[in-house]
């Protein structure tokens, strides 16, 4: 079920520009690393191929990653992104649909996005960026996905330390007895209730100004804190606190990559970009890995 066609003005969208944190000492063996032994002449190769190479060697020798993924990595599946020229929030407005206000003002409306949501993602599966990513986590000692998707798809995939860092969209949350459960669904209803208290659910998902699980982000600063190399993998670098990971993990010197179709706000910060689909380049990065 498609929401009503009534959203149909631009969002007003802030798009601040992040400033670069100035540039810390360089004090990661991994990031520094130079493959003494490299089979292929570097300076022959194309950009793209130079840093995968380059960016390979180094998660070789790595013993601590994170990931940060956004929309851009489930694209690919077919499930819209939110920012951009086919994003949601060029159709709807984020303040009707993804605020606390918003649902206090009118629930029905708002799980009337969240159920056609539901009902796309639940008949989307994972694609070859998430598979990369699960392998990854087989050759890395200690490494940690944190997603912004709410889609589950990294978890489908096979990934097991994945931090949600706004929810699963399968999830609801009573607004009278805080009760939680996972229902899969595609059509929750006009106003589901609580089984527990019949009070009314609502999306087990991050909305706009409210506050991340405290628990989980901060198990999600922690692993950008101690990593090495971060990845940044198809997010647009504009929502908090997500977007700060990266500064985070430049600030304990690990080395970063940022992957996505275009330059982001956090394209600045990084030691590699790499411009292209997930989908494509992460494959080629495990490639070889193991
Ligand atoms: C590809 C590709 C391919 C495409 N391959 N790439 C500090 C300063 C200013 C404001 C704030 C601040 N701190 C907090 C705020 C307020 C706010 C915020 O960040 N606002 C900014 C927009 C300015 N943040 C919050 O409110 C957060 N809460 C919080 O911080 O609490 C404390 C607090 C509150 C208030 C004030 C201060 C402190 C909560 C944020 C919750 C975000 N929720 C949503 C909805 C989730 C539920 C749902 O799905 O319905 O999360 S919004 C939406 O954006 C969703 C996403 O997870 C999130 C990020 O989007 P993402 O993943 O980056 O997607 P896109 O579409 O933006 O980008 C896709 C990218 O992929 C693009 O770059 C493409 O190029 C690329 N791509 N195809 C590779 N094939
Ligand atoms: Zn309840």
């Amino acid at each position: 079920m498609r929401p009503a066609a009534f959203l149909l003005r631009r969002p007003a969208w802030p798009n601040r520009k992040i400033a670069a944190t100035t540039s810390l000492p360089w004090q990661n063996p991994v990031a520094a690393f130079t493959p003494l032994t490299c089979p292929h002449r570097l300076d022959t190769l194309p950009p793209m191929e130079t840093s995968i190479h380059t960016l390979r060697e180094a998660l070789r020798h790595a013993q601590r990653v994170a990931v940060l993924t956004g929309a851009g990595v489930s694209a690919e599946s077919g499930i819209p992104t939110f920012r951009g020229a086919d994003g949601l929030w060029k159709n709807y407005q984020a303040t009707d649909l993804a605020t606390p206000e918003a649902f206090a003002k009118d629930p029905e409306l708002v799980w009337e996005f969240y159920n056609w949501r539901r009902s796309l993602i639940g008949q989307k599966t994972c694609n070859p960026a998430h598979t990369a990513l699960a392998q990854m986590e087989g050759v890395i000692p200690e490494l940690a996905l944190i997603t912004q998707n709410v889609d589950g798809l990294h978890l489908m995939a096979g990934s097991r330390r994945v931090l949600e860092l706004h929810g699963n969209i399968w999830r609801v949350r009573c607004t009278r007895c805080g009760r939680e459960a996972m229902d899969r669904s595609p059509d929750m209803g006009k106003r589901p209730t609580c089984t527990a208290c019949g009070g009314l659910l609502r999306p087990g998902v991050v909305w706009f100004g409210e506050s991340l699980d405290p628990r989980i982000l901060h198990q999600a600063v922690e692993a950008a804190r101690r990593c090495q190399i971060m990845l940044v993998v198809g997010t647009s670098s504009v929502v908090q606190p997500a977007a700060s990971l990266a500064f985070t993990a430049r600030s304990g010197g690990a080395m970063l990559a940022e992957i996505n179709l275009e330059r982001t706000p956090n394209s600045e910060l990084m030691d590699r970009v790499l411009l292209g689909k997930a989908g494509e380049i992460l494959p080629r990065l495990v490639e070889g890995l193991s």
